[in-house]
């Protein structure tokens, strides 16, 4: 049996991730499992869900970032087991927000780089989709968690284009990472892209067995 997909939706604040991520497992047939990244039920993520939501919180920038990629371990081994189950794994955030978020604090030493070391060898997507939308602050919701300001989000996209553009140029030259500006685009259109994006992709790529690692 072929190993299932592994896929990941990223991108800014209320740019539509959960929404296009939960449709997207919806419309997969074998079963796909959704993971949602920070997975603020563990006991890691508890902490991370507390440092998020109330500003009183304080945690070295370093330690709340190798918290969110703790968290990443936490749940790294019951991935491969789904995937090698045969079913798809449909991700919301993972290893791009971990590096984008915390390097746009640009705090001295925690550069790219060093953000991304303790993401190395976890299993890198398939196929990520990073979706950007113009209009995406004006959202409801917008606003209730820390890094939810528009001065940092500008700071994130910067930071998230760097990565896309430089770090992973090789991923984004053989079309592993899609770039989806859905402005102006209904949910249900945006979702269509994403789905026909994700058919060529298991088409073209069925026979690949092997898993790719940061
Ligand atoms: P994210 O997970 O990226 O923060 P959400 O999926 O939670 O974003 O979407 C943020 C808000 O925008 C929600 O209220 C959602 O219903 C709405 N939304 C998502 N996609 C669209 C879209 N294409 N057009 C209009 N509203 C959208
Ligand atoms: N975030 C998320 C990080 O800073 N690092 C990470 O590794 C991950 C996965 O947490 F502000 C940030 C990004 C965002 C917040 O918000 C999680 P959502 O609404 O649950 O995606
Ligand atoms: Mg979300």
């Amino acid at each position: 049996m072929a190993r299932g997909k592994l896929i990941l939706i990223e991108g800014l604040d209320r740019t539509g991730k959960s929404t296009q991520a939960a449709k997207l497992v919806e419309s997969l047939s074998n079963q796909a499992r959704l993971v949602k990244f920070p997975e603020r039920s563990t006991p890691i993520g508890k902490l991370i869900n507390q440092y998020l939501k109330e500003s009183e919180t304080h945690l070295a920038d370093q330690a709340i970032h190798l918290l969110f990629s703790a968290n990443r371990w936490e749940v790294a081994e019951t991935i491969k087991a789904t995937l090698l189950e045969g079913r798809d794994v449909v991700m919301d955030r993972y290893v791009y927000s971990g590096i984008a978020y915390s390097a746009a604090k640009a705090v001295p030493g925690m550069d790219v780089q060093w953000c991304a070391q303790p993401e190395k060898g976890l299993l890198k997507p398939d196929l990520t989709f990073f979706l950007t939308n113009s209009e995406s602050e004006l959202r409801k919701g917008f606003g209730d968690e820390r890094y939810e300001s528009s001065g940092f989000q500008t700071k994130v996209r910067h930071e998230f284009e760097t990565i896309f553009k430089n770090y992973e140029s090789q991923d984004y030259k053989n079309n592993h990472i899609v770039f989806l500006d859905t402005t102006g685009k209904s949910i249900e259109q945006v979702h269509t892209s994403v789905g026909s994006a994700v058919e060529e992709y298991i088409q073209k790529n069925s026979d690949v067995e092997e898993f790719m690692y940061f």
